[in-house]
């Protein structure tokens, strides 16, 4: 037994923990989330098979003449590319898992099912509506869809109905921890489904910026109601938005690192009330640090860009507290499991369950993309980088690691979970993550090299005459990457489609949510790490300030004269 095993004599009488059987998801519940993860998978798929294309075209091999008839460009590739990946596989695995961990986290079912179904009935008109001109070249205007770059009103009206589903799930997942408050008066509200919510209403303030730009912008602008658009003020919007988008992506891998990897690992959450913090604070400055993306912005003044950089330094905050209280867990874990030493403790985590590895080498890599992120955030240092090739190496470390691979970990268990089968290949799917591992490191090293040599990013480099004798090991460097990331894409969609077509299993075969219990009894956490109510007020006073008088300056001194159908470069 550890010091930690052993009761706080200082601790107040607590209701001791429901020894009541765990309520596991219905059959109906379980299917409704499997259709977020089918869409989400898919997207993953499809949009996985784009990236490679444009690693390999860094060393010369350019593959679009030859699907010409089916994909168009690079720029169309690299659309696709991160409209499926960063938007679409994120958001319907998002939401699908929001529903997984407010259910199974308050053990109730949703109270209003038929709003979240509309919600996501909402979000894939949406993807279809925004597919369409995605597909067919006519919203060729990459991830970030920044004006004077002009898309078919099709894919604005897409994107609005995806976010507006999103919303409406929202919605559903408030009203059931309502009910639930209802039921359990004065008692602390479950982590997993308290943190999910919380990304949920960060959301929703989030993408009142993307709301903003595109309903009284990009989408009249796109039907020709309006004759121009303003760069800036689109900008403005988009990374009002774009900034809490990457925390968006990242608090579901939180939840599992706290909240269910501990259990995975054979331990216990170290700090219930360090875990609800966190989220707290993403909630309070994830928002008003969007000028980040925006130093080299003309339009925008110092000092505005000066406050921005230091509530950036704000938001590292709770991602170190999660290293710390994730790492402890960790430990804790390991040292039950037999583990002894400084570090020696790391091997006797269960590194063969392909889940719990897969997650542990995303938070790996994150420690990298982190400091990467604290290099982007320094206004001096940001100048050397932005708009090189070291900004994809960066994302590719956080989106396509920290989250990717943490959200592909978790599939290993929830797959197999929602549809009562065993994952098939848990060695091929062990595999799995480690090539993703190796190929990132290769793949998002020579990037960030290539950046500090100057190498601007989204810019098909083969093509380029001005390419210097030292950019050429690492652009080689970048397709033997990309080449491997291919390999584990195509063992993460084995994995899967073996697992989804294999036979069903007993369900009391069928492993349960990996829920962590923490160390301390959730109810001794502080009840103000349990409220919406402050939290949300700091929020929107702190927007106020870092936000309010910038975008009410750049709203009065619009200038709507982009024409924007000039500059189409496909
Ligand atoms: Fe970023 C650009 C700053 C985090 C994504 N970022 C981007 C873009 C994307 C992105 C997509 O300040 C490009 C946008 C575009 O297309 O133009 N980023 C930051 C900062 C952080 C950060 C300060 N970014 C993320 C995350 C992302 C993401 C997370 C996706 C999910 N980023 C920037 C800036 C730019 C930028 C500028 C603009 C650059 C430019 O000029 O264009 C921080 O939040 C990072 C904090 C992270 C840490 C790491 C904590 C480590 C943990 C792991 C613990 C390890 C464990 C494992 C548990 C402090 C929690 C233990 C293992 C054992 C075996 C024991």
């Amino acid at each position: 037994m550890t010091v930690l095993d052993q009761p706080d004599p200082q601790a107040p009488a607590v209701p001791t923990r429901q020894a009541a059987p765990a309520r596991e998801l219905t059959e109906q519940e379980r299917r409704f989330v499997g259709w977020h993860l089918i869409v989400a998978i898919a997207a993953l798929l499809v949009g996985s098979l784009m990236g490679p294309l444009q690693a390999f075209e860094y060393s010369g091999v350019n593959v679009y003449p030859w699907i010409e008839p089916i994909i168009h460009s690079y720029y169309q590739g690299l659309t696709i590319h991160g409209v499926l990946n960063a938007l679409v596989w994120t958001t319907f695995f998002i939401v699908g898992f929001t529903n997984l961990t407010t259910i199974r986290g308050l053990q109730r079912p949703l109270s209003h099912p038929w709003i979240n179904k509309a919600g996501f009935w909402i979000m894939v008109v949406g993807l279809l509506t925004a597919a369409v001109p995605l597909l067919g070249n006519q919203a060729t205007v990459l991830y970030t869809f920044y004006a004077p770059l002009k898309a078919s009103w099709a894919f604005y009206l897409g994107l609005t109905l995806v976010v507006v589903g999103s919303w409406v799930e929202g919605l559903g997942f408030y009203l059931t921890l309502w009910a639930w408050r209802k039921e359990h008066r004065g008692v602390r509200s479950p982590f997993i489904a308290l943190g999910g919510i919380i990304n949920a209403a960060m959301w929703q303030i989030a993408t009142l910026g993307l709301a903003a730009s595109i309903l009284t912008m990009l989408l009249p602008w796109s039907l020709g109601l309006i004759d121009g658009v303003d760069p800036e003020l689109s900008r403005t919007y988009f990374w009002f938005t774009g900034h809490p988008l990457v925390y968006f992506w990242l608090l579901p891998a939180y939840i599992s690192w706290y909240g269910m990897l501990p259990h995975q690992a054979g331990g216990k959450l170290f700090s219930d009330s360090l875990a609800r913090l966190s989220f707290w604070m993403f909630l309070l400055v994830s928002v008003p640090v969007g000028f980040h993306h925006q130093f080299v912005d003309p339009g925008v003044p110092q000092t505005w860009k000066w406050i921005h950089a230091g509530l950036t330094y704000s938001v590292f905050f709770p991602s170190t507290l999660t290293a710390f209280t994730v790492i402890a867990s960790l430990e804790y874990a390991a040292r039950k499991r037999g583990g002894t030493g400084l570090i020696g403790w790391v091997r006797q985590l269960p590194w063969t369950d392909p889940s719990v590895a897969a997650q542990l080498l995303a938070a790996i890599l994150f420690m990298f993309g982190g400091i990467g992120g604290l290099t982007n955030a320094s206004y001096n240092l940001n100048l050397v980088i932005h708009n090189t090739a070291w900004v994809p190496g960066h994302f590719h470390l956080t989106v396509a690691s920290a989250v990717t691979l943490s959200f592909i970990g978790i599939t290993y268990w929830m797959v197999p979970y929602l549809m009562n089968k065993k994952l098939w290949g848990p060695r091929v799917a062990l595999v799995q993550a480690w090539v993703w591992f190796v190929g990132m490191i290769i793949f998002s090293n020579a990037m960030h090299v290539l950046g500090l040599l100057g190498a601007p990013r989204r810019t098909p480099l083969g093509e380029a005459t001005y390419v210097p004798e030292a950019w050429n090991g690492n652009l080689l460097r970048v397709s033997i990457g990309g080449a491997i990331l291919l390999v584990a894409v195509i063992l993460y969609g084995l994995v899967m489609i073996r697992t989804a077509f294999g036979p069903k299993v007993a369900p009391e075969e069928v492993p349960a949510v990996p829920i962590a219990e923490s160390i301390r009894h959730p109810q001794l956490t502080p009840v103000w790490l349990d409220r919406f109510k402050p939290w949300l007020l700091g929020a929107a006073v702190l927007l106020l300030i870092a936000y309010g008088p910038q975008l009410v300056d750049q709203i009065l001194n619009m200038h709507l004269n982009a024409p924007g159908a000039s500059f189409r470069p496909w």
